[in-house]
C-alpha cells in the first residue's frame, strides 16, 4: 500500500507541474481528486487490507489527499498568473491608463416628487393605495357618477382599448377600489399613479402623466378638514409662507366640488408663472358625492368624506421653473441631470 501511496505521489506532482491552461489543472483535479479519481479507488482499496494496517494507510492516504490539494491550489495560482501575464503581453491594454469614471444614476424628478408627496402624507397618516392603469368605463367613468353619454366625460378625451376598456384618464377610479376594498372601515389613502389622455401635447399638457389622489371616508369629515390638509400640504411642500384659496368648481364626483389654488412665490406682485394673478392652481377637490359613496358600499345617511386629485408634473415645474413638461419623458440627460 504504501507503494501505492508514493506512486500516486510522484504521478500526482509529476503532472501537475506540467499544467499550463485552467482546463489542464481541472482534468488533473477530476483524475487525481475527482469523485472517481485515483484517490478515491485508493481509498476504496483501504478495505482489503488486514484491519491492523488499515488505520495507518488511512492516515497515509489523506496526507496524500491535503498534499495533492495543497499543490493544486498553489499550481492553479501559478497557472492563473501565467495565463494573464500572456494575455497582457500579447494585447495592447495598458493597466497604468486611468480607468473611465462611471456617473451613479438618480431618481427620475417625477419620482423625486412622487415621494416627497408620499412623505408629506404619510405625516398626515395616508396610507398609499395603488390601482390599475387600465380601467374599465364603469370604474373610470360610470361608478364615478359619469354615466354613458354624460356631458361631463368631455372633460377627459379617452383612450379607448376596447368599447369597455380604457387607460385611466385619472386616479378617480381608484376611489372606487380603495372602498370596495375597505368596507366597512374608515379610509384615509392617497393614489398615485400614471394617467393617460388623447390629448394635443403642449408645454403644460403631455398624454401621459401622474396625479396624486386623495380620499378620506369617515364619520363627519367636514370641508374645513380638506382644506387644513391641503394647507399643510402646500405649506410642506412649497414653502410656509404659502396660503391656500378656494374656488368653487365642478366634478361629477364629488359635491360641493372646489379648485384649491397656492399662493405663488412672486407674492401678488405678478409673474409669468402665475400668469400675474398671485395664485397657482394645485388641485381639484371636494367632498365625495353619496352616488360614489354608495357604489363604494358606504351608506352616505351614515358616511362621508373628501377626496382631491393633483398632477405631479405641473407642481414639481412650479417648484423647479421648467417651463415645459415635455422634457419630463425625452430622456434628455442634460436635463434629467439638473435634479
Ligand atoms: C381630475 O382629473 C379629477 N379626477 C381630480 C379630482 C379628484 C377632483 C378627486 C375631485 C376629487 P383634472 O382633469 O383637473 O381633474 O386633473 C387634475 C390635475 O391633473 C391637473 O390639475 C393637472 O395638474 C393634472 N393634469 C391634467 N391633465 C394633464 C395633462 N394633460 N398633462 C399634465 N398634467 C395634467
Amino acid at each position: 500500500m504504501k507503494e501505492k501511496i508514493q506512486e500516486l505521489r510522484n504521478s500526482g506532482l509529476g503532472k501537475l507541474e506540467k499544467l499550463v491552461t485552467t482546463d489542464q489543472l481541472s482534468d488533473w483535479h477530476r483524475d487525481f481528486l475527482g469523485r472517481k479519481g485515483e484517490l478515491t479507488l485508493l481509498l476504496k482499496q483501504l478495505g482489503e487490507l488486514p484491519a491492523e494496517e488499515r488505520p495507518a494507510a488511512g492516515k497515509e492516504v489523506n496526507r496524500l489527499k491535503l498534499e495533492l490539494q495543497e499543490a493544486f491550489d498553489t499550481n492553479q495560482d501559478r497557472v492563473r498568473q501565467q495565463q494573464l501575464q500572456q494575455e497582457l503581453d500579447s494585447d495592447d491594454l495598458d493597466v497604468t491608463l486611468p480607468g473611465r469614471p462611471c456617473s451613479p444614476g438618480h431618481l427620475h424628478l417625477t419620482t423625486q416628487t412622487l415621494r416627497k408627496i408620499y412623505r408629506i402624507f404619510q405625516e398626515m397618516g395616508f396610507q398609499v393605495y395603488e390601482a390599475p392603469d387600465v380601467e374599465t368605463d364603469e370604474y373610470n367613468f360610470q361608478l364615478l357618477n359619469i354615466p354613458e353619454y354624460h356631458p361631463a366625460r368631455d372633460m377627459w378625451d379617452t383612450f379607448w382599448v376596447n368599447d369597455e376598456v380604457v387607460l385611466r384618464t385619472h386616479t378617480s377610479p381608484g376611489q372606487i377600489r380603495a372602498m370596495r376594498e375597505y368596507h366597512p372601515n374608515p379610509i384615509r389613502v392617497i393614489l398615485p399613479g400614471k394617467c393617460y389622455r388623447y390629448e394635443q401635447i403642449t408645454p403644460r399638457s403631455e398624454h401621459q402623466f401622474f396625479q396624486v389622489e386623495g380620499l378620506t371616508v369617515g364619520r363627519n369629515i367636514r370641508l374645513t378638514d380638506l382644506i387644513g390638509v391641503m394647507t399643510e400640504f402646500a405649506k410642506k411642500m412649497y414653502g410656509q409662507q404659502r396660503q391656500i384659496r378656494i374656488r368653487g368648481s365642478y366634478f361629477p364626483f364629488t359635491e360641493p366640488s372646489i379648485e384649491i389654488d397656492m399662493s405663488c412665490t412672486c407674492e401678488g406682485a405678478g409673474c409669468r408663472l402665475c400668469k400675474k394673478t398671485g395664485w397657482l392652481e394645485i388641485a381639484g377637490a371636494g367632498m365625495v358625492h353619496p352616488v360614489v359613496l354608495s357604489n363604494g358600499g358606504y351608506d352616505p345617511e351614515e358616511w362621508n368624506g373628501f377626496a382631491f386629485g393633483m398632477g405631479v408634473e405641473r407642481p414639481a415645474m412650479l417648484k423647479h421653473g421648467i417651463d415645459d413638461i415635455r422634457y419630463f419623458y425625452s430622456n434628455d440627460l442634460r436635463f434629467l441631470r439638473q435634479f
